[in-house]
This record gives structure tokens, sequence and C-alpha cells, in this order.
């Protein structure tokens, strides 16, 4: 019994692995006979065949990545749109909020402050600087009946504590001492007005600043050195433009910080332009030939192009500067048609240092004098205005969107001197 079963199990197995061992022959013969088969043209197109599912996949692969690229773009887009609509509804509120408890907040952009106001915010601005020089003035002449070297030597005292600068100082005090030696000034309190006068006419050296009818777009920049104010500026600057009815575009050259790029679209919001804003660290260069070259595109009427803060004394920092410009003129030989110096009027005689490297570096059109407000060393207008053939464009006394205006000479000598 035993041996017919072990007989059964081997002739069924036995046959099974038979059966398998001949249909192995069997395909191998097959697929050998197609292998040998291809002809040495089928077997290039056999390759090339490969080759185009290689490059297929490939390109499936690349589309993957940029399509996880772009939603990752997007996601940040989105945040950031959402801290900005987070930003401009905390604003909402504390405008309802302010508007409720009695005080009126400008909507924005702010509606054209009217000349007196801004006037009166400039003269209790400059106070400080009024009373540094006015001050300084009267303390050298006190009790005074004559002219002599003393007086002179007050009198250098004081313009130089007012921070108008050793240059400036000098040549007002050869002015005053040449008209006492023709014996032309002889009164001490004729003296005060000579001084006066002679500041007078170093301030109205103004000239008028270039339209959006004379260059279409018109493209300004603003360089400096770090905090003096070139976003604010900004800012106030493209809300005025937009008051206007003119179309502006801001370009976000400080790639530096993310901050900064937030802070200027934060800023076009408020003076509701638009903006060309790419990530930190990209090259500034190419965030401005992006700016210029959709405002010609699409027909802006002005762009203006912030820049990192960056210090006149780093070479490859004002290289960049340089670079930044060439770039643009790729675009519009003749732009950009205002290269404007922010300085903080705080800083007093560094402004004047900075006003020199800069103009080294860049062919600066004009300078923007900020935070004119609440220092006592305003009186360095005075010193670049003469010292520089390079106009004060404008003057800014305060943070908000309405403090800035272009610089008016009479109106400024006015409120230093009454
Ligand atoms: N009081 C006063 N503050 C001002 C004036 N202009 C700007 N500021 C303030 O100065 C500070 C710096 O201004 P920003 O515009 O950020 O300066 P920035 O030159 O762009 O600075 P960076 O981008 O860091 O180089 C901000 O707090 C502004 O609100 C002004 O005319 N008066
Ligand atoms: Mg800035």
């Amino acid at each position: 019994m035993i041996f017919s079963v072990i007989w059964f199990v081997f002739t069924v197995f036995g046959s099974g692995a038979l059966v398998v061992g001949l249909l192995f022959l069997w395909t191998d013969g097959q697929l050998g006979e197609v292998s040998e088969k291809l002809t040495p043209q089928q077997a290039e197109l056999h390759l090339a065949e490969l080759e185009k599912q290689r490059q297929q996949e490939e390109e499936a692969r690349e589309r993957k990545q940029r399509e996880v690229q772009l939603d990752r773009l997007q996601q940040q887009n989105e945040v950031l749109q959402e801290e900005i609509t987070r930003k401009q509804e905390e604003r909402r509120q504390q405008r309802t909020l302010t508007k409720r408890f009695g005080e009126a907040i400008p909507e924005a952009p702010a509606p054209t402050p009217e000349p007196q106001k801004f006037y009166e915010k400039l003269r209790s601005g400059i106070s400080k600087t009024r009373e540094q020089m006015l001050g300084g003035l009267s303390n050298a002449l006190l009790g005074k009946k004559e002219i002599d070297e003393e007086v002179l030597e007050g009198l250098e005292e004081a313009l130089l504590g007012a921070d108008i600068g050793p240059e400036t100082t000098e040549q007002i005090l050869e002015v005053v001492t040449s008209r006492v030696e023709r014996q032309e000034l002889r009164d001490v309190n004729a003296l005060r007005e000579v001084i006066k006068e002679e500041i007078v006419r170093i301030l109205h050296k103004e000239v008028p600043i270039p339209t959006v009818v004379d260059r279409k777009p018109l493209v300004l920049m603003f360089v400096g050195v770090n905090g003096v104010g070139k976003t604010t500026t900004i800012g106030k600057i493209a809300a005025q433009y937009r008051r206007d009815g003119h179309r502006v575009l801001m370009g976000a050259g400080d790639t530096f910080r993310a901050a900064a790029i937030e802070q200027l679209t934060e800023w076009s919001c408020r003076a509701e332009c638009d903006i060309i804003a790419k990530s930190q660290g990209v090259d500034p260069s190419s965030v401005m030939y992006e700016a210029v070259e959709k405002a010609v595109r699409e027909e802006y009427d002005v762009v203006i192009c912030d820049t990192a803060g960056r210090l006149h004394t780093k070479k490859n920092l004002m290289e960049e500067l340089r670079k930044m410009v060439r770039v643009i003129r790729k675009i519009i030989p003749d732009a950009p048609h205002e290269v404007l110096l922010v300085l903080d009027a705080t800083t007093g005689q560094n402004a004047i240092f900075q006003a020199r490297e800069f103009r080294e570096a860049a062919d600066l059109t004009g300078i923007v004098m900020t935070k004119l407000d609440g220092t006592a060393k305003g009186g360095v207008i005075i010193g670049i205005v003469n010292e520089f053939d390079i106009p004060v464009r404008y003057i800014g006394v305060g943070e908000g969107i309405e403090d800035l205006r272009p610089y008016d000479a009479k109106q400024f000598t006015d409120s230093l001197f009454s």
C-alpha cells in the first residue's frame, strides 16, 4: 500500500515538473527568437523608445516638483494676504474706536492736508532748531554794542552749534566780515538781519520737481543709510501721486530684510497703489527690472523704488546701487529720473558726510530731509543746500502719511525765523 502511495506522488509531481520544464524551454525559445530577430534599426528604435520613456518620466517628475513649489508659494502668498487683511482690519477697527471717542483719523489715502496745517506742523516741528539757532545768535550778541572779534567768535559758535556746518558757517562769517570791513555794517542788531538774509539766500536755491507729464513712467529711486525714513517717505509720496490721480507702482528693492518687503506692501495698501515684491534675498536689480518693465508695459505714471539701507562706507553695497541703475537703464535709458537721497535731520553733521559719499556712488538728483520734527539739528539743511548742488526736494516732519511736503524755501525760512 505504502509503495502505491509513493508511486502515485512521484508520478503526479514528476509529470508536473516535466510540464513546467517544457514550458520554460518553450518560452525561452520564443524570447530568444524575438531578441535574435531584432535588426540594428529595430534595436535603435527600441533604444529611442526607451529614451523617450525616460524623458517623459523626467518631465513628469519636474512637473510634480513645480506643482509642489507653486503650492508652497501660493500658501505663502495666502499667509501674507491674510496678514495684510488682518492689519487692514485692525486699522479699520482702530479708526472706528478712535472715531467713537471723538478723535478723527483720516481714511487712506489721507485727504490733501491744508497748506496752513502743514506750515503749523513744520513750524512747531522745527521749534527746537529755531531755538538753537536764534537763541545761540542772541547769546552771542547779548550786551554787545559793536561788532568786534568776540562777537564774530560768538557768532561762529552759534552757527556751528546749529549744525549749519563749518563750510557754510565760514561763508556766512566772510560775508559779515567783509561788510564790517567796508563799514556797511556796524550795528549789532543789523548783524542779526544780515545773517538771516544770508541764510534765506542760501535756502532759496530751489529746483522744480520733474512732473509726470515730462516723463512716463517717471522712475524715482530712494537711497540712504539705514533707518533714515526711505520706506516711509515712499509711502507718503505714493499717496500724494495717487491723490493727484496718477497710477503708481512700487518696487520693493529692499530684499535684504523680509520685514522691509512687508513694510512697503503695507504702505502700498495705505496709498492704494500696486507693488512688485519678491522674496527676501533676491537680487534687488531683478525687482527693479520687473517693476520698470511692468510700468512701461501697463502704462503706469510713476514707479517708486525702495532700496535697502546701506552704509555709505561699504563699497560693495554702493556698487549694488550702480548695478540697479544700470539695469533700469536697459529699459528706460534716461531713468531713474530722480535718485533721491534720504537724510535724517537728527543725525546733524553726519548727514553732510552721507551726502558727500552717496553723491560719489550715484547721480543724486535730490535730497529728502526727514525727521525735522523735534530735533535741534535741523540747521543741517542750510549746510546741505549750500554745499551741494543737489536740491532739497521734500521735507518730512512726522511719521504720518500727510507729514511730507515738497520743499518750499520761503515756507521753510518763514518757519525758521518767525
Ligand atoms: N519723527 C519722524 N519719524 C519719521 C519720519 N520719517 C520716517 N520716520 C520714522 O523713521 C523710522 C524709520 O523709517 P523707515 O522708513 O523704515 O526707514 P528706512 O530708511 O526705510 O529704513 P531701512 O529700510 O531700515 O533702511 C520709522 O519709524 C518711521 O516712522 C519723519 O519725518 N519724522
Ligand atoms: Mg526701508
